[in-house]
């Protein structure tokens, strides 16, 4: 592959690589690839065509949604269900698993997503993202049930997610190795901008919500008050933070320059039932899938989150990931 090769092309390539693929992966991920050019324009356009603020309704997560997250996730439907490349669909936005319409036609994949992550910074302007993770179909199964997404990460084909910052950039794995495209707005292309991205083992860059600090577990704090003692302190160097609430421009960050990403499991999720606040099978597994494959780790703190098997659509999971040695020191606080 070169620089500025187009999405499609590069597609093609990756799909020969993939056992048995026909035509279909490369459909789908096109498939996706229209749907992201679409969502990014409309968050380009913002307020222009009236689609900021809440939309009055709450998602299975009990969130208000806003227009975006709505729009967004119908538009991902639209994009993709009628072209014969999925079997079944499933969303943050969606209680229920999507199934096709009966007239449809069946392809051979299912596709999890977060349409609009990080969507409480659409209003002020700050970058958002789509999520998407793509799993195998079982052979012959006319109507996939929630028992047939309820795979470990291991088990994706393919993950990638689509940053709408000040550029538009779509991050794609197919299981070897992580590249990134640029949408040229005037050519209506995503151009591969990046080839196989690896992330800095070492970082001296920590990403968490430090308002929660006194819900977190000791091992959490522990990491923390390493970092913030810096020089002086038992890490012997100064580490500098970062918390732009969307973990789309999160990874991003981590994929460019390195540094780990958490958002652990507190006492105040525990009180609400929740082991976490990221949701294992259309946030975390995707981009633990794409930090691994750029040579970075993501566990939730004590197991590789990709070995993890759902037990539900929308579990929610403890997420450390980034620069290895950093989430191999937190990691190893767990077990200590
Ligand atoms: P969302 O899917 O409802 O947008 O929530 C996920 C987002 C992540 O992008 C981000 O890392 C996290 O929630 C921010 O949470 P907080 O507002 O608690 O800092
Ligand atoms: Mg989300």
């Amino acid at each position: 592959m070169y620089i500025g090769t187009t999405l499609t092309n590069y597609i093609i390539e990756a799909q020969r690589t993939i056992e048995g693929a026909t035509g279909e992966f490369t459909g789908l991920l096109n498939d996706i690839a229209v749907a992201c050019k679409k969502i990014s324009d409309l968050v380009n356009k913002g307020d222009l065509v009236g689609i900021l603020g809440t939309a009055g309704s709450e998602n299975v997560q009990g969130e208000q949604q806003k227009k975006l997250d709505v729009i967004s996730n119908e538009i991902f439907i639209e994009a993709l269900a009628h072209n014969g490349h999925v079997a079944a669909l499933a969303s943050e936005e969606m209680d229920e698993i999507y199934h096709l319409p009966a007239d449809y036609v069946r392809g051979k994949y299912l596709v999890l997503f977060d349409p609009l992550d990080g969507s409480s910074n659409i209003d002020v302007d700050v970058s958002v993202g789509t999520i998407f993770s793509i799993l195998k179909a079982p052979p012959g199964v006319e109507n996939p049930g929630t028992e047939d997404f309820l795979k470990p990460g291991v088990t994706q084909i393919a993950a990638g997610y689509c940053l709408y910052g000040p550029s538009t950039m779509m991050v794609l794995t197919t299981g070897s190795g992580v590249n990134m495209f640029t949408l040229d707005r005037d050519f209506g292309e995503f151009l591969l901008t990046h080839e196989n991205v690896t992330i800095p083992e070492d970082t001296q860059e920590f990403a968490v919500n430090a308002s929660n600090m006194r819900f977190w577990e000791p091992p959490v704090k522990r990491y923390i008050d390493e970092c913030l003692a810096g020089k002086d302190g038992v890490r012997g160097k100064d580490f500098n933070m970062r918390w732009i609430a969307s973990m789309v421009a999160e990874v991003h960050r981590i994929l460019v320059r390195g540094g780990i990403f958490m958002y652990p499991s507190d006492s105040k999720l525990k009180a609400k039932g929740q082991d976490g606040k990221l949701r294992l099978m259309y946030e975390a597994n995707p981009m633990s899938f794409i930090v691994e494959q750029a040579n970075g780790m993501a566990t939730n703190g004590r197991e590789r989150i990709m070995t993890l098997t759902p037990q539900d659509i929308h579990q929610r999971v403890a997420v450390v990931l980034g620069s290895k040695n950093e989430v191999e020191r937190l990691t190893s606080y767990h077990q200590a």
